[in-house]
């Protein structure tokens, strides 16, 4: 689906406005200067396009963002999610594989409209999200009980979340929209009573930590692939959280009994082996939430840097 595989586009976002922890906005820099890009531009061999800068989009931060049907920096989120979406679309236009280094979870409302809207007019086709994630992230603003965006991107996509305001998200079109069929969730633990009737009315693919525990992840990623189907662009969202705080621990909301670093790593190598994905979202690393003299920060950029590469191929022989 890329007409240029060896091409990545970069989109670096340093942007923290979905929830209410600072330090979310300075994992894009801590992964580049682990050496993440350089690692997949020396060791994996790909040509880099766009950021080597972090956008922090304060330009487009309003001075006063009261709350809007309950969601939290409503503005903000929705002008900087407009502007992300712009910049994964321009990527995926041009046939690149798109790479967006968030950032909290919020951002996906960006990556995930712009790859659905570009592939959608180079190649007339729906693409499919795998989200890997302790947490659904498909609260409505009128489910949610934190307010905070970040729980409620996958509402927005897959349209059950409607605003005409362009201000309060209205920007989405049915272009940028994904389908609730073409949706695939892995290593949920942590999902609100709202969420799970969401879940069961529409019908949704999800594998949680007890289905990975039943069968296993090999099993889990055939059954999850054949969801989705052979040949059909997916576009990978991956939150750290979804990872065992142990492998993971620097992250805005932590949840225990969580996926190993090696059964996280394996969930990208079979997305790889695919042919089929066309974007990759690392988001939720917070390197602020570790205490002092802990390697928690250190660890979990790590395991982030090993989950991209995983993602991009570095695992192959
Ligand atoms: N479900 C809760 C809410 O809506 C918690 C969401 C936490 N979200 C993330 N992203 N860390 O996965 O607020
Ligand atoms: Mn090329
Ligand atoms: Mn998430
Ligand atoms: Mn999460």
């Amino acid at each position: 689906f890329l007409s240029h595989p060896e091409e990545l586009g970069i989109v670096a976002v340093g942007f923290s406005g979905g929830q209410c922890k600072p330090g979310v906005d300075a994992a894009p820099s801590a992964l580049i200067e682990s050496g993440l890009l350089t690692q997949l531009r020396e060791e994996l061999g790909y040509k880099l396009h766009g950021d080597d800068t972090v956008h922090l989009y304060t330009d487009l931060v309003p001075a006063s963002d009261p709350p809007f049907r309950n969601m939290k920096n409503p503005r903000a989120v929705s002008l900087v999610t407009k502007r992300i979406a712009e910049q994964t679309y321009a990527h995926a236009k041009e046939g690149r594989l798109v790479l967006t280094l968030g950032g909290d979870h919020s951002i996906a409302i960006g990556t995930i409209g712009g790859t659905a809207k570009a592939i959608r007019e180079r190649l007339g086709r729906d693409i499919a999200v795998i989200w890997v994630d302790a947490h659904a992230d498909i609260n409505t603003p009128e489910t949610s009980g934190s307010g905070n965006i970040h729980g409620m991107p996958v509402s927005f996509l897959t349209g059950l979340a409607r605003e005409e305001n362009e201000e309060f998200f209205g920007w989405l079109k049915e272009d940028n929209l994904i389908s609730t069929k073409k949706l695939v969730y892995i290593g949920l633990r942590d999902v609100d009573a709202g969420e799970k009737r969401i879940l069961r009315e529409h019908g949704i693919k999800a594998f949680s930590m007890f289905d990975i525990d039943r069968h296993g992840i090999g099993r889990v990623m055939e059954m999850a692939l054949g969801h989705i189907g052979n040949d059909t662009p997916i576009h990978l969202s991956f939150d750290v959280d979804a990872l065992d705080p142990m492998w993971a621990p620097s992250t805005g909301t932590p949840v225990r009994g969580g996926l190993t670093l090696r059964e996280g790593d394996y969930i990208c190598e079979c997305v790889h082996e695919t042919g089929s994905l066309v974007a990759v979202d690392l988001v939720e690393v917070n390197p602020s939430l570790a205490s002092p003299n802990d390697l928690g920060a250190h660890e979990t950029v790590r395991a982030g840097c090993s989950i991209v590469r995983c993602a991009l191929g570095e695992s192959l022989l």
